[in-house]
This record gives structure tokens, sequence and C-alpha cells, in this order.
């Protein structure tokens, strides 16, 4: 049985987390099949944004697998596993945008995997939490360095001290998430934001996400000359003068990612 499926359609990766009975909690197979998808999808030349989401009613992800906690594993096998390249590290190398589409528990493991991605849309009820301090543990894939990063360091910890869960509307008070939407609107407006993705210049997009996401690890200078760099690639794209020739012809573009 497969842990996780992709289905490729009008140029989007729908990346579905398939176990709805465990609430599609992170077993190791899921972690590896992840992984393996967005490699996928990165190396697949008809994709251009990759959407990922949550089997079921219930849960984009509710974290780890608890249910294999049962033994204490050697901590340097554990660390020698993970660093520097560990099943979460496929989401920073991917060039293409990342939407995460949020319902119900988005907890834990789960809530890191959406910091991972670029874009988080959640419907107004979807729960989110970083319950691991009240189970003996704490953020392992990137929560306690990716949510300072995205809502300051007093709400990061708040949620990460308390374990306290907040709804997708104050997710997106602070800036959690960026869209927020009725549960029953999720899949469809989901997916016009995928389309609107992949209807844009995919090289833009790629060196856009690749100067926004340095910004959070370089000095000012710097990602200012990374800026520049990538800006002078990008001037010498197909895809640049197809979008100045329709814009003075009034028509669509049409991009071919050269
Ligand atoms: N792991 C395994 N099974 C789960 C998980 C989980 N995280 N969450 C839910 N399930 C299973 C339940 O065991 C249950 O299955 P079964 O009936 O066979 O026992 C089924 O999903 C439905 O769950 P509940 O009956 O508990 O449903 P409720 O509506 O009562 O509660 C909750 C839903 C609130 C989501 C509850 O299940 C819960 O609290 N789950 C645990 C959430 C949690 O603590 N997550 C954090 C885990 S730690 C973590 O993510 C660390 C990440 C760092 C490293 C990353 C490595 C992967």
């Amino acid at each position: 049985m497969t842990t996780v499926l992709t289905e490729t359609r009008d140029q989007i990766a729908w990346i579905t987390l398939n176990r709805p009975e465990a609430m599609n909690a992170l077993s190791v197979q899921l972690r590896a099949e992840l992984a393996a998808a967005l490699r996928a999808a990165e190396a697949d030349p008809e994709v251009r944004v990759v959407v990922l989401r949550g089997a079921g009613d219930r849960a984009f992800c509710a974290g780890a697998d608890i249910k294999e906690f049962v033994e204490v594993p050697s901590p340097p096998a554990y660390r020698q596993a993970r660093v520097p390249e560990s099943w979460i590290t496929p989401f920073d190398l991917t060039r293409k945008p990342i939407v995460a589409s949020i319902h119900g528990y988005c907890l834990g493991g789960g809530l890191e995997v959406a910091l991972a991605c670029d874009i988080r849309i959640a419907a107004e009820d979807a729960q989110f939490g970083l319950p691991e301090t009240g189970l003996g543990i704490m953020t392992g894939v990137g929560g306690s360095q990716r949510l300072p990063r995205m809502v300051g360091l007093a709400q990061a910890l708040d949620m990460i001290l308390t374990g306290d869960r907040i709804d997708g509307v104050r997710a997106r008070e602070i800036g959690l998430v960026t869209r927020v939407v009725p549960r029953p609107d999720l899949a469809a407006e989901t997916e016009a934001l995928a389309l609107r993705l992949a209807a844009r210049p995919p090289m833009a997009m790629a060196f856009a996400k690749e100067a926004v996401r340095a910004a959070q690890d370089l000095p000012l200078r710097d990602g200012m000359r990374l800026e520049i760099d990538l800006i002078t690639h990008l001037l010498n794209t197909e895809d640049r003068l197809e979008a100045a020739r329709a814009f003075r012809e009034k028509r669509k573009p049409h991009f071919t990612g050269r």
C-alpha cells in the first residue's frame, strides 16, 4: 500500500498524504514516500507547481506516527540519518512553488511540513499546533527555526511551549498561513491558486523563490547581490520577452520556461 499518492494534471502535481485512518501521520514509510514524491515532481518537466494535501475529512497531518515511538533510537544513528539531509530536505531543494492545502488537524511534524512549503492556504476551521513538548520531545524538522521566522519569536514560543492549538483564522492573523477560506471552498480555491501559479513564467518563479528563501539566511548586502545575479539571468530569458510582447499586443502571455 502506498502512503503518498501523486496525480499530475494541468501542470500541477497533487501530492496527497494518504493514511486517513491515522490522520495522515508521518510513518517511516510515508516520510520516505513523501520525499520521493517531491523529488519526482521536481524532476518532472510537466510539473510547474506542487500541491500538498491530506486524504480524508479530518486532517492534513497529525504529525509523527506516535505508534512508532516504541523504542528509543540510538542517538548517533538518529542524527547520522538526518544531517545534513533528511526526508524534509527535498522541500528546501525544490525550485517549483509548493502549496500546502490544509484542512483539519495540522499538528507537530505535520505543521513542520506545512512550514516547509511556500504558500499555505487553510480552511477556517483547520487546527494548528505543536504538541511535541508535551510528549517530552520538541520540533525536529525545522519547526523551532521556521516558525519564529514566519510568525515572530513571541508567537512561536507561545505555540511551542504551550502546545495550544489555533484555528485557520488565527493562523492567518499571526502570519502562519496567508490564505484562509471556508472549508467547503478549500479544494476549489487551492486549485485556482495552483493554476495561477502554473501559468506564470517558471524560471522567474524559481529564481524569485530562491531569493526570498535566501533572505532568511543572508545579510542584506549579500541578499541584494544575489538578487542582482538572479534578475540578470532572467533578463536573458524567452519568457521575459514573451511577457513584454504580450503586454504590448494586449494578449495573454504563453510561457515555456525558457
Ligand atoms: N500518530 C499515529 N496515529 C495517530 C496520530 C499520530 N500522530 N494522530 C492520530 N492518530 C490515529 C489515532 O491513533 C486513531 O487511530 P486508532 O483509532 O486506530 O487508534 C486515529 O488516528 C484517530 O485519532 P483519534 O481517535 O485520537 O481522534 P480524535 O478526534 O480523538 O483526536 C487528535 C484527534 C487530536 C489529532 C489526536 O489523535 C491527537 O492528539 N493525535 C496526536 C497528535 C500529536 O501529538 N502529534 C505530534 C506528534 S510528535 C511530532 O510530530 C514530532 C515531529 C518531530 C519529528 C518529525 C519526525 C517524523
